[in-house]
């Protein structure tokens, strides 16, 4: 047996989890993904009103704010076969692309690009050759030598006063940190300047969600935000121009610094294209609907298994069979009451925590299969798919990037997408691809009011007996269902099967690993004390654990272990 790494807790992701590797002549031999927190949202909502069930389980996360809303509306009007105005379908898409750009932007920036870019060596670039490089890799206006001097600058003053903040205890110096210092100080600028970016897509989701991060104006049946052209408290022209700038400067960001860092940097690390495949199913729903009724859409969704595009089989409305018959969740080595591997509509929720046994229990998340089989989800599942499907916004940005990389060197085709990095470009690549869709649907709402179409809403109306609905949505982290059981117009069950709780899922009973831990195995581990290539991989994955188990013990047992590193 290897030597074991603990890391716990893994940072900068959202929420408690660990990780667990065993070491074996500097590679990873095995690997345990564990989530160490427990809340309650699924069991809360039983025997609640149906349309008040989104603002509870919005409340799951504070990063995909948005995304728990608008599944769980899907929900409950697709137990009641609702069609919605198309208004309100726009509506909802804008403040889903609006938020996924500004997830993915602060991924890469703020969560991940740390795992890649030592900060301390950013000091000794010179700036006018990151000007340089940063003008020969793209034409963004903001490349310019005051501003990476200026940058610089700040970055010093931070070092010299021993305040260094969020940058604070990073593996600076790691061997694995290969990045020239004029490339380290392009991506702490860039750092910098997304989060002035990443603002400007929250104003937009507070545009048309109300407010941000938690939106308001979702409801069963449509939207709660009124529009008339000629009110100035409502949606009208003044709000949709403003949010047209709003997405046109997002846009410029993701599309001329965004990717082009990420090809970049990718460029730089190839051999990370070639480190974290693990497993190669791929679950991704369609999302975007440009119909009432939920057939059509601009986002693709499917299945593909064994990494062969091939195997696509599409998911082709809010209603596909194929969608709806086989998801099921196992918990053999999960912290709840064993109960075999379960459909979400007959789905069970009740804790029975044992601590960490690396052979028995380990962990909060459920494992969530796809005819019985983990599934990888998430941006890279999502532009497979866009792949499999000859879908012309993601071939037209899998291509950008494709050619980009190659002029600096670099032959990437689809295979070296399956990997750690091809992750991080795989989310590059769909920010890009959402920053064009936004601005289309935000033509597609002003052109239908213009039409004289104001409508909002439909009410809903709740049968005696029992309907079952299931709501999907794309969110940023991958493919989100929600499951509801209504009896008699109340919840009689709930289930989230959530991006994340795929991707971080334990061992089901078959003793299959979820794409976490699958993903772990071989990557290389130079330094045991700073397992740097741990984070490279799970970063890459862009974990949330609220949303894997949305699930807190109410008393306070001791749930965690903590072994800082
Ligand atoms: Ni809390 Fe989430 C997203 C959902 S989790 S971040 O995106 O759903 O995977
Ligand atoms: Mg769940």
């Amino acid at each position: 047996m290897g030597k074991r790494i603990t890391v716990d807790p893994l940072t900068r992701i959202e929420g408690h989890l660990r990780i667990d590797v065993e070491v074996d002549g500097g590679k990873v031999v095995n690997a345990w993904s564990s989530a160490q927190m427990w809340r309650g949202i699924e069991v809360i909502l039983k025997g609640r009103d149906p349309r008040v069930a989104w603002m509870f389980t919005q409340r799951i996360c504070g990063v995909c704010t948005t995304v728990h809303a608008i599944a769980s509306v899907r929900a409950v009007e697709n137990a009641l076969g609702m069609e919605l105005p198309l208004n309100a379908q726009y509506v909802r898409n804008l403040i889903l692309c609006a938020h996924a750009m500004q997830d993915h932007i602060v991924h890469f920036y703020h969560l991940s690009a740390l795992d890649w870019v030592d900060i301390l060596s950013a000091l000794k670039a010179d700036p006018k050759k990151t000007a340089e490089l940063a003008q020969s890799i793209s034409d963004w206006e903001g490349n310019s030598v005051t501003y990476f001097k200026g940058v610089q600058e700040q970055l010093k003053s931070f070092v010299e006063s021993g305040q260094i903040g969020p940058f604070a205890n990073g593996y600076w110096g790691h061997p694995q940190m290969k990045l020239p210092p004029e490339v380290n100080l392009l991506a702490v600028a860039h750092y910098l300047t997304a989060l002035e970016y990443q603002r400007e897509a929250c104003k937009v989701v507070a545009i048309f969600g109300g407010k941000n991060p938690h939106i308001q104006t979702v409801v069963v049946g449509g939207v709660a935000l009124a529009i008339n052209p000629d009110n100035e408290a409502t949606l009208n022209m003044e709000r949709i121009d403003l949010a047209r700038e709003l997405l046109l400067k997002v846009k410029d960001f993701v599309q001329k610094v965004y990717i082009n860092d990420v090809i970049a940097i990718g460029c730089l690390y190839k051999d990370w294209f070639k480190i974290g495949r693990g497993v190669v199913n791929y679950l991704a729903v369609p999302d975007l609907p440009l119909d009432t009724k939920g057939t059509k859409f601009d986002l693709p969704g499917g299945t593909i298994f064994n990494g062969d595009l091939n195997t696509y089989h599409p998911i082709k409305s809010f209603n596909d069979p194929y969608f709806k018959e086989n998801v099921s969740e196992s918990v053999a080595h999960s912290w709840y009451k064993n109960v075999g591997p379960r459909h979400p509509w007959r789905g069970v929720t009740k804790p029975e925590y044992t601590d960490f046994q690396p052979d028995g229990k380990y962990s909060w998340s459920k494992a969530p299969r796809f005819k019985g089989k983990p599934m990888q989800v998430g941006p890279l599942a999502q532009v497979l798919m866009g792949i499999a499907s000859k879908h012309e916004p993601t071939l037209k940005w899998v291509n950008y990037a494709m050619n980009k990389a190659k002029a600096l060197g670099v032959s990437l085709g689809v295979n070296e997408l399956h990997s750690t990095m091809g992750r991080h470009l795989a989310r590059a690549i769909r920010a890009a691809m959402l920053a064009d869709l936004a601005l289309k649907h935000l033509d597609l709402l002003e052109k239908n009011i213009a039409r004289g179409d104001l409508s909002i809403y439909v009410e809903p109306e709740f049968p005696k007996g029992t309907v079952k609905g299931v709501g999907f949505h794309e969110a940023p982290r991958g493919a989100l269902s929600h499951w509801v059981v209504i009896r008699h117009g109340l919840i009689s069950n709930y289930q989230c099967v959530v991006p994340s709780t795929w991707n971080m899922s334990p061992r089901d009973e078959k003793g299959q690993k979820g794409p976490y831990e699958a993903s772990l195995i071989g990557n290389p581990i130079v330094e045991p004390e700073k397992p740097l290539e741990v984070l490279r991989t799970i970063h890459s994955f862009d974990p949330c654990i609220a949303c894997a188990v949305h699930l807190v013990d109410a008393k306070g047992n001791p749930i965690t272990r903590v072994k800082a590193l």
